[in-house]
């Protein structure tokens, strides 16, 4: 057969097996077999030194427009194939695209931070700016400064956080109120100046049952100037009071005691289950204690250099956890930190 004849064949042959070829890699094999460098058309080539001089340069011209078109076949299946492949991937592919995605739960306000912002804002309206100080303090701060002796049962060990180095105590305590906020802040007050804070913040106690937790929010605040009254503190704590638990809302100032204030009160609110008939979210008292509050001891006075002649002032602290729990009849404190969704979808 003549070399022209065997290019011819070639010619035929070559494309119905290249479309005949299901894999890239039988496509890779099929294109060395035909024009790789030990493949058909260099086989047939080779034959070349036999050749007429007259008929070498139509036998060169046709292996060049063979070699053209089985190049442009094999491109061109190559091209087939690989879309295939990446189409079998696809469907490979489980992921169903038309199933609704999964639901994201949209976040509500925790009713700490509720309750806390509610105070908040209450007392800003009043004119009161706020403060914030750091966890840790001195006993000085915590308790000395305070008019808290030395032997005062909150002092008492189950009560407060001692800070520890081995077995020995550092001198500071995990502040077991806000109270040493407004000490720094009285020590930076210049005389005539005045002074009406409020200070939000967490405060620790040795301590764990359904109503009270190692760890939780207290809200103090502070108004200190020349002529302050306790009219004045029951008057802003009434107004607090009935804004943040209704405008009809019975108040009442009861005598107490606190180390840091003479004199002091505690203030209660008509039970707001029962309106002061007597159930058990009341204890049968008909009454909520919400507050401790009275007018600042002239002993605090003395311990940040105020002269307690010139300056009076007023101060208060409520848990915001129990005020929380009151409102919301939540009878569990540990449930404000489980952050279990059931209990915190509710508010
Ligand atoms: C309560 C009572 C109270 C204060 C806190 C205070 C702070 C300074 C001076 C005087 Cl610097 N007083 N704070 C006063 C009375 C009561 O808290 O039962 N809190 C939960």
């Amino acid at each position: 057969m003549s070399i022209l004849n065997t290019l011819d064949t070639l010619a035929d042959t070559a494309p119905p097996q290249i479309q005949a070829t299901t894999t890239l890699q039988e496509l890779e094999d099929l294109r060395v077999q035909l024009l790789g460098k030990k493949g058909q058309l260099t086989d047939i080539l080779k034959g070349m030194a036999t050749v007429s001089n007259e008929e070498r340069p139509l036998i060169g011209q046709k292996a060049n427009h063979i070699k053209t078109q089985l190049q442009d076949a094999l491109d061109q299946r190559k091209t087939q194939l690989e879309a295939a492949a990446w189409e079998s991937e696809l469907q490979g592919d489980q992921t169903d695209i038309t199933l609704p995605s999964r639901r994201t739960r949209l976040g509500k306000r925790h009713p700490t931070n509720q309750t806390l912002q509610d105070v908040i804002a209450c007392f800003t309206r009043l004119g009161f700016s706020l403060k914030e100080g750091p966890d840790i303090e001195t006993d000085y701060y915590n308790f000395e400064a305070l008019n808290i002796p030395e032997h005062h049962p909150a002092r008492a060990m189950h009560d407060t956080f001692y800070l520890n180095t081995g077995y020995l105590t550092t001198g500071h305590v995990l502040r077991t109120h806000t109270s040493p906020v407004q000490i720094h802040e009285m020590e930076k007050l210049e005389p005539g100046q005045a002074l009406k804070i409020i200070v939000p913040g967490k405060v620790y106690r040795c301590d764990a049952d359904v109503t009270h937790s190692p760890c939780f929010h207290q809200v103090e605040g502070l108004y200190v100037d020349k002529n302050v009254s306790f009219a004045q503190l029951k008057g802003t704590l009434s107004h607090f009071l009935k804004e943040m638990f209704g405008a009809k809302r019975q108040v009442r100032f009861r005598p107490s005691y606190f180390p840091f204030t003479e004199p002091s009160t505690e203030v209660d609110v008509a039970c707001f289950k029962c309106s002061g008939k007597g159930c058990n979210l009341c204890k049968q008292t008909g009454w909520l204690e919400i507050l401790g509050a009275g007018m600042v001891n002239r002993n605090v006075f003395r311990s940040v250099k105020l002269d307690p002649d010139q300056v009076t002032g007023f101060a208060f602290g409520l848990g915001i956890e129990r005020i929380a729990m009151l409102r919301y009849e939540i009878n569990d404190i540990r449930l404000f930190t489980e952050n279990d969704y059931r209990f915190l979808e509710q508010f």
